[in-house]
């Protein structure tokens, strides 16, 4: 696979959808390959971590939906902190109606993910249909979507050809597909050896990453920032509870200390990829 040698900066000139320019941008920039995926219920626990976890992440992860207290404010203050701190808002929605439905659900309601969320994730579940709803909405703002090609839970159904049928959708959606969440790279999958098509550069966003746990009690399984990087080529390491604990982040030295710790890990792994 030719761009796992490559740089962040140079595979910019590899993509054209805004949103994952910016991203590998913003990777470079803050020498920076971690999310930080911050799934907590209170506004005010949301706000301290990302706070804290800012000036080391390239991405922050959200699930908007588990806030009790949510308000639309939070979402000027997350955009405030993503200009403050430099980095790039995930919205982890996973998609998985029909077109119609998703493209409602991606610019309506309560959250108005589209309006602020400069990537977003779906189920190829649906197939392509699902894409061309999202797509509608987000293409014309300069969005990127990811593709869910694996999971990383024990037991996962998205293997096999359910992955490779995810790739195709991809391949056939460039300009708004930027990537997938997966264990892996994903170049290639599926096509002969040599194929042209083959020279792809899609984004691999990977959770289910620790240091200190192998796993949770719910089936999360987790592994390295080194096997994720270095092993398994993927781009972005996505870690939560290893970053902000079981207590929500409550001792703020502790979240600054892990998020910096993963932001290392990740870019040696990745130093190390590239060969520098
Ligand atoms: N997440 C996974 N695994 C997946 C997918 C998403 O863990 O395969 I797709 C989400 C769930 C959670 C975050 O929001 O990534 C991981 O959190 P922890 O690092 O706390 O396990």
């Amino acid at each position: 696979a030719p761009f796992l040698k490559q740089t962040y900066s140079q595979r910019v000139a590899n993509h054209s959808n805004p949103a994952a320019k910016a991203l590998l941008e913003t990777i470079e920039r803050k020498r920076s390959n971690l999310c930080v995926s911050v799934d907590v219920t209170k506004k005010a626990d949301f706000l301290r971590i990302i706070e804290i976890v800012g000036p080391y992440v390239c991405l922050v992860k959200t699930h908007v939906d588990i806030i009790e207290d949510f308000d639309f404010s939070l979402v000027e203050q997350l955009k405030e902190l993503s200009v403050k701190h430099d980095f790039q808002i995930f919205e982890d929605r996973k998609f998985a109606d029909i077109g119609n439905t998703v493209a409602l659900q991606y610019s309506s309601g309560v959250y108005k993910i589209a309006s602020w969320s400069h990537i977003t994730n779906a189920h190829p579940v649906p197939g392509p249909s699902v894409i061309t709803g999202l797509s509608s909405v987000g293409l014309p703002l300069g969005r990127g979507l990811l593709l869910l090609a694996e999971m990383s839970t024990k037991g996962s159904l998205a293997t096999g050809s359910y992955t490779e049928e995810a790739v195709r959708m991809a391949r056939a959606n460039r300009d708004f597909v930027v990537g997938f969440i997966a264990q892996r790279r994903m170049d290639g999958l599926g096509l002969a050896e040599g194929s042209s098509e083959a020279n792809e550069d899609f984004l691999v966003l990977t959770p289910g990453v620790g240091l200190d746990a192998k796993g949770d009690s719910m089936g999360q399984q987790y592994r390295t920032p080194r096997e994720v990087v270095l092993e398994s080529g993927c781009d972005v390491i996505i870690v939560g509870r290893g970053i902000y604990g079981k207590d929500n982040g409550a001792n703020p030295e502790a979240v600054r200390e892990q998020a910096e710790r993963y932001r290392a890990e990740g870019w040696k792994a990745y130093q190390e990829r590239i060969g520098s």
